[in-house]
């Protein structure tokens, strides 16, 4: 922690966050345009980085960190496990892999699991996060209803790959952004939307992790929800106004990513609130609790937290949610 961070902790009192560190990787094609977009976005409080084969598509990254992998992958093996026996890599490259993700307690990966080298590559980097003894985390978009079957037979591989490798699984659904946007929207839009999605779900951890806030936590208990068997699903919300965390929160609850039955069957929801430091009442706070606890079941396990966010103003807030153990 640098001087001035402690004197600001100091100055804000004693609810302030542990000092967390974060990498977020992107992986391939889809993942080094998603970790554009969070830098596009201005995303703070994570190192950003990108891991691909194509040289040219890591040497013009925006990203500050890149990595050029040597996978050697038959994208045509067939419809079964064996594709994961023919990805190699030298151990120069897993040496280089590690050195990068070495020293985060947190290491967040994304890709779309549809072409060989996010597929391929994900799960040999997941292994080496977690060798790191960081808390690992894959963020998986599933593709489009359009894409071509050899991209879902990857997917339906990648999913079944990545869940072995990672400490939690956050899937992410790309058709029910389009049934949310509807099908006029251009390409361009659609990835868009879908960055965006995984810009708020990783924002949101990343803020809980670094910005002060006013219930005490820390990694071990997100950890413990959202590392339940099975995976995650997550949606977002903004509010505005009197009832703004009401509104952020039923935005969130009702994005077509939560389905009600899910919120059914979850063995633990994590709430994420981002606030204003200004935002006084209590009352406001129990808006989000009741909403969430009104639509989960008795043994569901609910994590909330409530982040200051400084640049917010005091009628603004945003909600994710991410819903575990399905
Ligand atoms: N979110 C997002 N997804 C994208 C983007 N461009 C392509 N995709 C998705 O990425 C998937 C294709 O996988 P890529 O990531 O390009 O494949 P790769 O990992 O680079 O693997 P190979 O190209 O086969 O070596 C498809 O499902 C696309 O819909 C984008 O800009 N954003
Ligand atoms: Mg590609």
């Amino acid at each position: 922690m640098s001087d001035q961070q402690a004197k600001d902790d100091e100055a804000t009192g004693s609810m302030c966050a542990q000092r967390t560190d974060i990498k977020v990787v992107g992986i391939g094609g889809s993942g080094c345009k998603i970790v554009q977009h969070l830098v596009e976005k201005g995303l703070s409080g994570a190192e950003l980085m990108v891991m691909h084969t194509d040289a040219k598509a890591v040497r013009t990254s925006p990203v500050p960190k890149k990595l050029l992998l040597d996978l050697q992958i038959d994208s045509d093996a067939p419809a079964d496990q064996s594709f994961y026996d023919s990805v190699v890599t030298s151990d120069e490259c897993k040496a280089s892999i590690k050195e990068c993700l070495q020293g985060a307690d947190l290491i967040i990966m994304t890709t779309v699991m549809a072409g060989g080298s996010g597929s391929g590559a994900a799960p040999i980097i997941a292994d080496i996060a977690k060798e790191t003894g960081a808390f690992t985390i894959a963020i998986v978009p599933i593709p489009f209803r359009f894409e071509a079957p050899k991209h879902k037979r990857f997917t339906a591989l990648g999913l079944e790959e990545i869940v072995k490798h990672v400490d939690a699984l956050v899937v992410v659904d790309d058709d029910k952004i389009l049934d949310s946007l509807g099908t006029d929207i251009s390409i361009p839009a659609a990835y868009a939307a879908l960055s965006d999605l995984i810009f708020h779900a990783i924002k949101s951890i990343v803020a809980s992790l670094t910005l002060n806030h006013v219930n005490g936590y820390d990694i071990s208990d997100f950890r413990s929800i959202l590392s339940a068997k099975g995976h995650a699903v997550v949606g977002h919300g903004v509010g505005q106004g009197d009832n703004l965390l009401a509104d952020a929160c039923q935005m969130a609850l009702s994005s077509n990513q939560i389905a009600e039955s899910d919120l059914q069957r979850a063995s633990g929801v994590l709430v994420f609130s981002r606030i204003s430091p200004r935002i006084s009442s209590i009352a406001k706070a129990e808006q989000v609790l009741n909403a969430v606890n009104g639509c989960t079941n008795d043994e569901t396990q609910c994590w909330f937290c409530f982040a200051y966010d400084e640049p917010l103003a005091e009628d603004q807030c945003e909600v994710t949610i991410f819903v575990a153990g399905l």
